[in-house]
């Protein structure tokens, strides 16, 4: 294990991450150097990575499983991880990936572009898409056969001719070369999960996928159904897909009743109803930089779980691999439309901050992708935000979790503090807790405090402000699938505790195997919680969180450095 005295964050890899990586897969490791020329301190398996590192004065034992920091510790790592805060302010826009450049140790090389890749134009020409439920297309013979003539093609170039990236196999490369893997492929800074590029990075995939698809079937207008697993009449795996001698089958996924019982245990309404309707601010939902938001550890990743088999971690399983099921395109076409239901202004108008990130490191940050005519494309963020651009559309379907009070105004509330003749909330307020453990392995626990004075006005509830938790520097010990729960105020809460219609229960969120699991941020919306338990913002509260245990039956160890509890004006 590695303590990395630079500052470090979450989400994507850090150099320093990849030579831990390596050296564990050396069993081996250097006591200096690397890294940008950061120290590093060994010490035994099982020890808590924080940031800065503890003095060895604050230390638990060696073999603590989860950190304990006193207040004043807490304080100074707090000014200490200033620093943090200015790296994250200094970041720039990434990309595009160098293409002739793939790292020799890399699974999935690109085949390098045969000319150098042009930038993305918006082609009037092209033909206008509607991508539609597959529970509307079951009849629809005629769409149905150009599709699998589609993946037939494609599967068939990838035998013909390996090398062109058009092919399945050359695809699915394409998801696999900045996953995981990223930081062998084009370097760490392109793995496109656990952060804000996940949305935007995906759109990228599936647009020129479904015109590659187009042009094999040799019909242009072509398009991606959409797997509607969010509602009840989508939510079956689709029967198209499930056909053994189709070419949208792939054989590693778990047995149809295993998959069905995982899918309707994890995707509830009320998840759906907290994640998209209830997450009311673009950071939660879309994560930023360093973390992935709950469109992403929500409905996806349970879905990438409920279909992938866990034994063997292929396919929709484990990120690697996940693009060589076909149902993967037509999964994350149900997540990109999210994407659009999350935004909709229809949505508690008046309320929260429904809007993608306005930040050039995100806005400018380019990708490479291979259109139908095998050409490289560079295609930046601000290029696919608006769907009209990308000339693609998605039928409506009716969304059986959102609720009729979540299309009403919210009411107009006074200003925070502005009541008490103190001047309106103008910036993010926050309150740092320490996680400690219970003695349960697998429960982390936080005293939330609030930052406000009981003078401030106890009738002003959480709405007309965005109150946050942010996770910071989870960790795992198990290189495996982790499936997390949020509680508040309920102090004995484990695995079992009932989420379905209890009050107390947050969220949860699912994280796939390999990729984000090593170390990394959450952040969670708990204005509803709140508003639920009837707390103000000036109450205390706790919060717990649980590592459920239902993929595998594993001794878990989970720890969490600090939750942040942020209360930010509407808008900001
Ligand atoms: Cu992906």
């Amino acid at each position: 294990m590695v303590i990395d005295s630079g500052a470090k964050g979450c989400g994507r890899l850090t150099r320093s991450d990849r030579d831990e990586r390596a050296n564990r897969e050396a069993g081996t490791g250097r006591q200096e150097g690397g890294g940008r020329g950061r120290r590093k301190v060994f010490l035994p398996e099982g020890f808590s990575v924080i940031c800065p590192p503890v003095p060895a004065s604050q230390r638990k034992s060696a073999s603590s499983s989860v950190t304990e920091l006193a207040m004043p510790t807490a304080m100074a790592v707090f000014l200490t991880c200033f620093s943090c805060l200015l790296w994250l302010a200094s970041a720039a826009p990434i990309g595009p990936p160098d293409l002739y450049r793939c790292k020799p140790r890399s699974p999935c090389c690109l085949p390098s572009p045969t000319s150098p890749p042009t930038p993305f134009s918006r082609n009037t020409s092209t033909p206008v898409r509607t991508r539609r439920a597959l529970q509307n297309v079951l009849q629809d013979t005629t769409y149905l056969t150009a599709l699998r003539t589609a993946y037939d093609r494609l599967r068939e170039l990838s035998r013909s001719s390996p090398d062109d990236p058009r092919g399945f196999f050359q695809q699915s490369n394409l998801h696999c070369a900045f996953c995981l893997t990223s930081d062998l492929s084009y370097g760490n800074e392109f793995n496109m999960h656990g952060n804000w590029y996940f949305l935007p990075w995906h759109r990228m995939l599936l647009y020129y996928h479904e015109r590659i698809l187009g042009w094999a079937a040799g019909v242009p207008d072509l398009a991606l159904p959409f797997w509607n697993w969010d509602n009840e009449a989508g939510r079956g795996f689709p029967a198209p897909y499930d056909d053994s001698g189709s070419s949208l089958h792939a054989e590693a996924r778990r047995a149809a009743p295993e998959r069905q019982r995982e899918i309707e245990r994890s995707v509830t309404r009320e998840m759906m109803r907290t994640d998209v309707v209830l997450t009311d601010h673009w950071h939660p939902a879309m994560g930023n930089e360093r973390e992935g938001g709950t469109l992403e550890t929500g409905g996806h990743n349970w879905i990438h779980l409920a279909v992938g088999r866990e034994s063997d971690r292929r396919e929709m399983g484990d990120l690697q691999y996940a693009a060589n099921d076909p149902i993967f395109y037509t999964h994350h076409a149900n997540v990109d439309r999210l994407w659009e239901v999350w935004l909709g202004r229809d949505l508690r108008p008046g309320r929260g901050d429904r809007r993608n990130p306005s930040s050039a490191d995100f806005l400018d940050s380019r990708f490479t992708f291979f259109d139908e005519n095998a050409m490289a494309k560079v295609i930046a963020v601000s290029d696919v935000l608006q769907l009209t651009n990308l000339r693609y559309s998605y039928e409506r379907v009716s969304h059986d979790w959102i609720q009729p009070e979540d299309r009403t105004p919210a009411p107009q509330w006074a200003p925070l503090m502005g009541g008490s003749g103190e001047a309106p909330l103008q910036q993010s307020v926050k309150f740092r807790a320490v996680a400690h453990g219970t003695g349960n392995p697998n429960l982390v626990i936080a005293d939330i405090k609030s930052p406000y004075p009981k003078s401030a006005p106890a009738s002003v509830q959480s709405a007309g402000v965005v109150p946050m938790l942010r996770f910071f520097n989870i960790r795992h010990h198990l290189d495996k699938t982790l499936e997390l729960h949020i509680f508040v105020n309920e102090p004995k809460a484990n695995a079992d505790t009932p989420r379905s219609g209890n009050p107390k229960y947050v969220q949860g969120h699912a994280f796939l195997p390999e990729g984000t699991l090593h170390k990394f941020c959450l952040s969670v919306s708990i204005g509803p919680a709140l508003e639920r338990l009837n707390l103000t913002l000036i109450s205390n509260f706790t919060v717990q969180v649980v590592r459920g245990m239902e993929f595998e039956v594993l001794p878990g160890r989970l720890s969490i450095e600090f939750i942040d509890y942020i209360i930010s004006p509407s808008g900001m």
